[in-house]
């Protein structure tokens, strides 16, 4: 059985969809950063970063960090095709992937959302969390230049798209931001889709 932990409307809201899409049974767990759970003890024991997503695999075994999980998802699920087999179609996915993750959630996102983090005077916090929402605006922006005449981000869905997926989530529904067309209809195509359904109703978002 593989077990997700998984924390409430975050990035592994991604991973939830991923295991969807799968259709082999898991467990859900949810960590629930309000109680900081996500810092207690027993939670660093199973990921030392005190950080979601993680997942604990049939073995036993921990693996974290969005892009590691969906890869690893994809290559043990080849069936599912969530992910190009080819060198440029994999290095395209992986391109795709660690922008959203690597620049458009965390060195864009986390600034609005988490000024705090980046400067103890309150002060300050209003200004961060603008260049945060121009440099996440600026991110999908380039996001939908690559969407042009594409249903998903490298031809067919892949885990790229369950990235992309959670920053729509976040921009639009969180932040309350209009996302820009391409961007827009990929986030209406998502919701489309059964897992994103299973997921956004487990989650409470739908
Ligand atoms: N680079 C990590 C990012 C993980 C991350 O920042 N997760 C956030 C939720 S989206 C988290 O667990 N935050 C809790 C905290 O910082 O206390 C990944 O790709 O999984």
């Amino acid at each position: 059985m593989t077990t997700l932990c998984y924390a409430n409307k975050t990035c592994a809201i991604g991973i939830h969809v991923l295991l969807e899409e799968i259709g082999k049974p898991y467990d859900l767990k949810i960590v629930d950063f309000s109680k900081g759970e996500q810092k207690t003890p027993e939670y660093k024991k199973l990921n030392p970063k005190g950080k979601v997503a993680a997942l604990v695999r049939d073995d036993g075994s921990v693996l974290t960090e969005y892009a590691a999980i969906a890869t690893w998802l994809a290559l043990t699920n080849p069936d599912k095709k969530l992910m190009p087999t080819d060198p440029e179609g994999m290095a395209r996915t992986l391109e795709a992937l660690d922008f959203v993750v690597g620049t458009v959630h965390m060195l864009s996102w986390r600034l609005w959302r988490r000024p705090d983090a980046y400067s103890a005077n309150p002060a300050e916090h209003d200004q961060l969390k603008e260049r945060g929402m121009n440099a996440m605006l600026d991110g999908l922006a380039v996001i939908d230049d690559q969407l042009s005449g594409k249903d998903y981000l490298v031809g067919d869905f892949s885990i790229a798209d369950t990235a992309l997926y959670y920053v729509e989530y976040w921009a639009a529904d969180v932040a309350g931001w209009q996302l820009p067309p391409n961007v827009k209809a990929h986030f209406e195509r998502m919701k489309a889709r059964p897992s994103v359904q299973v997921s956004r109703k487990q989650e409470g978002v739908a």
